[in-house]
């Protein structure tokens, strides 16, 4: 690609990079140059018509501003009370507002403006997540004809589920806009596809693009990944236990944005009942849930969070003993390394998501597992890494007595089967890691029919 590479993401990372995500855009933007966009961290009303530089080395930082408002109707509300449930499938909990819907088209019509002011032609956009939908169709009806792609690291919605958002039709509009939209999982192409194919607007090619109106979108599957040997390496050295004399036999281990998609109330009931089906007394197994503090304006968040301390208090007060606290439910981040570390001392990861993109945390914990004396992943099937990570014991969530069954299968795995199953989920995090992420997408983009001409709309 000639241009630079600009990304588009709502978080923009400052200091230094950390995280697969921010790492590996980074990597990207090193090497072909570029610009990475996303909101300022500082709450400043002030110089919402220009982007800020929070830096030019090695490449350049930019960010726009959000009024108070704006950050209550675009981020917390649009994005995180609309578009988030719908995709999650918690359509019970969407909360339309009309300021909503407002000040989410306003902050991209505004971030379109800015972006289109200083693109070169031969510039590339990458776009990343729900939070800028809209934002290909805006700068189209600027009249920007640059490669344009999307990546949504959150489920497709379901068709039927859309039709909750105020004026549905407007999604598959949205994303028509681009040249490419990169999704999870080879599901979420099909969702995307029945979308397309219940719309008159659009018209299957025969190369497998989708014409809609004036534009040629392609849509394809990128199962995003992590960077497995910087965890290995990291998990290799870990300091592997903060317990001490208290080490649990067996540690069964959660990590987790406190997110009411992530199933944790389902996961702690299974344990519950993983208790109480207790044939042996003396085993002691104890479920670690490491839960970090999201999005807590948003009542939504505050009511699992009660929940939760709830459901941890009720099955404690059931099964503690004097010496023993069968479920520890920590709300908050830890550091990295840690995270690692207790992730290869524990005999099981538990990942119950009702809907999940992909869940990099399960990609994590087998890249952090001791190839010799290897821990067993419990899989939602409804986690996008499901689709290929086969070696996992995959489980339905909303089913206790399954998760329960499968936790316990696990605890009593012989080694050679731990091994065969390992070595098989590791191939897979290998063959999905991150880079191979980056450079496919932006392989494919470049490949991608270009927008030559464009019909302006007045408005999106
Ligand atoms: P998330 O919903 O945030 O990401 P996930 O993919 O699991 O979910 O990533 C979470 C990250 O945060 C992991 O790197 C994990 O290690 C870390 N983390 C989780 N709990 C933590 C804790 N308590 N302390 C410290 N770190 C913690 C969205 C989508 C996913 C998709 C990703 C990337 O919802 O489906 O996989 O984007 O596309």
């Amino acid at each position: 690609m000639a241009g630079r590479l600009i990304v588009v993401s709502n978080r923009i990372p400052t200091g230094d990079p950390s995280g697969g995500l921010v790492v590996a855009l980074h990597d990207a933007l090193l090497a072909r140059g570029g610009t990475w966009i996303g909101a300022d961290p500082d709450p400043s009303e002030e110089g919402r018509d220009r982007l800020h530089d929070l830096g030019n080395v090695p490449y350049q930082k930019r960010a726009f501003r959000l009024s108070a408002a704006e950050r209550a109707n675009y981020y917390s509300g649009y994005a995180n009370s609309v578009l988030w449930p719908v995709c999650h499938r918690r359509t019970d909990l969407v909360e339309i507002r009309s300021e909503y819907r407002a000040d989410y088209l306003a902050v991209n019509l505004r971030l379109a403006r800015l972006i289109a002011k200083e693109l070169g032609p031969q510039d590339v956009i990458w776009v990343h997540d729900y939070h800028f939908l809209p934002l290909a169709t805006m700068l189209r009806s600027l009249g920007v004809t640059n490669r344009i792609g999307f990546f949504l690291h959150i489920p497709f919605p379901n068709i039927t589920d859309l039709d909750v958002l105020p004026r549905p039709k407007d999604f598959a509009r949205w994303l028509a806009g681009y040249n490419l939209v990169g999704l999870q999982t080879r599901r979420d192409v099909a969702r995307a596809f029945e979308m397309f194919r219940a719309d008159p607007r659009a018209e299957f090619l025969r190369d497998g693009t989708v014409k809609f109106e004036e534009n040629i979108v392609s849509v394809a599957s990128f199962p995003i990944g992590i960077d497995s040997e910087q965890i290995e390496g990291i998990a290799a050295r870990a300091d592997t236990g903060p317990f001490g004399a208290a080490d649990p036999r067996e540690l069964i281990i959660g990590a987790d944005r406190l997110d009411y998609s992530k199933g944790l109330p389902q996961k702690f009931e299974a344990f519950g009942r993983l208790l109480q089906g207790r044939i042996d007394p003396q085993a002691r197994p104890t479920l670690l849930q490491i839960a970090s503090p999201s999005r807590a304006d948003v009542a939504a968040y505050q009511q699992i969070t009660s929940e939760l301390q709830a459901i941890s208090g009720r099955i404690n007060g059931r099964y503690s003993e004097l010496d023993w606290q069968p479920l520890r439910f920590v709300h908050r981040s830890v550091d990295r390394e840690r995270l690692i570390g207790l992730m290869r001392r524990a005999e099981v990861g538990l990942v119950t998501p009702l809907a999940d993109g992909m869940n990099l945390v399960a990609k994590e914990f087998v890249a952090a597992q001791d190839p010799e004396d290897p821990g067993v992943l419990v899989l939602s099937r409804f986690a996008g890494a499901a689709e290929d990570m086969k070696g996992a014991l995959l489980i339905n969530p909303h089913d206790l007595d399954e998760t329960a069954g499968a936790v316990e299968l696990a605890l009593a795995m012989p080694l050679a089967e731990r091994k065969c199953r390992f070595e098989d989920c590791l191939q897979v995090v290998r063959d999905s890691r991150i880079s191979v992420w980056t450079d496919r997408y932006l392989a494919r983009l470049a490949s991608c029919v270009p927008t030559l001409s464009l019909a302006p709309r007045a408005s999106a």
